[in-house]
């Protein structure tokens, strides 16, 4: 009787955020605001990473929401950069979800093409669990985490569109194994394309900003698989 009860209300959890979340990303959409749900334990380099993309980006404005349980020193950070971002603080929750993702991007004025990143709360098991109305998930992860954590926190891994392997800079001075990596990895997530990167160098960016510039110029087809889109030139 309880258990079944207890059920029956995260159902209902999951399926309200998941409903938010769908009319997110059909809004974001329309607006031509490609979402990149940023994933990664505290420390991978979520931040740094986000800045190395920024540079690689050809078609697309970058815009930042980030997301920590208290401060909001990255979305300080991020501005006196010049990027746009706003900061939501969720005061002891490991995660953000759809509600508080969709109040906090409505006020965002995109101007002309976008790529809106998403820094989700550094954690390498709540934020996988809950959608926020982004088009992909991006996991980061690096050599310094070790090996093995494809084989400790699945979900993570296999929800993941893209994965960045980052710090590789310090891979001289690991016991990084990549095919132990690899093998774990692939067994949950056969398809998302990994790219090995430096945040500290720029290195590898480049692959993966393209992959993400080439994912956003097709969301519309992805959002109305049903819609027959005629090009002509
Ligand atoms: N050596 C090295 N350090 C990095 C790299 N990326 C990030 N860091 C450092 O790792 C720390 C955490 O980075 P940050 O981007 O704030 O991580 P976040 O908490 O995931 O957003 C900072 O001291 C960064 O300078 C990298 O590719 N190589
Ligand atoms: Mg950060």
């Amino acid at each position: 009787m309880h258990d079944t009860r207890k059920v029956n209300v995260m159902e209902d959890i999951y399926g309200e955020n998941e409903h938010i979340a769908v009319h997110t990303r059909e809004a974001l959409t329309e607006r031509d605001a490609f979402c990149v749900n940023v994933m990664g334990a505290p420390g991978v380099g979520k931040t740094s990473c986000l800045k190395a993309l920024f540079a690689c980006l050809k078609e697309r404005r970058p815009y930042v929401v980030e997301g920590d349980i208290e401060s909001d020193l990255d979305a300080r950070h991020l501005r006196e950069l010049g990027i746009p971002a706003i900061q939501l603080n969720t005061f002891g929750a490991c995660h953000l979800d759809a509600p508080l993702v969709r109040n906090g991007v409505q006020n965002i004025q995109f101007e002309g093409p976008s790529m809106l990143f998403i820094e989700n709360i550094g954690n390498l098991v709540c934020p996988a669990e809950f959608s926020i109305g982004e088009h992909v998930k991006l996991l980061i992860s690096s050599v310094t985490e070790g090996s093995d954590k494809p084989y400790k926190y699945p979900l993570a891994f296999e929800k993941a569109d893209l994965i960045l392997v980052n710090k590789v800079d310090l891979k001289p001075y690991l016991d990084f194994d990549e095919d132990f990596f690899m093998k774990g990895l692939r067994a949950l997530n056969p398809e998302a394309p990994v790219f090995f990167v430096s945040a500290r160098d720029g290195s590898g960016f480049a692959e993966a900003a393209a992959w993400l510039e080439h994912k956003a110029a097709h969301m519309r087809e992805e959002a109305y698989p049903h819609h027959h889109h005629h090009h002509h030139d």
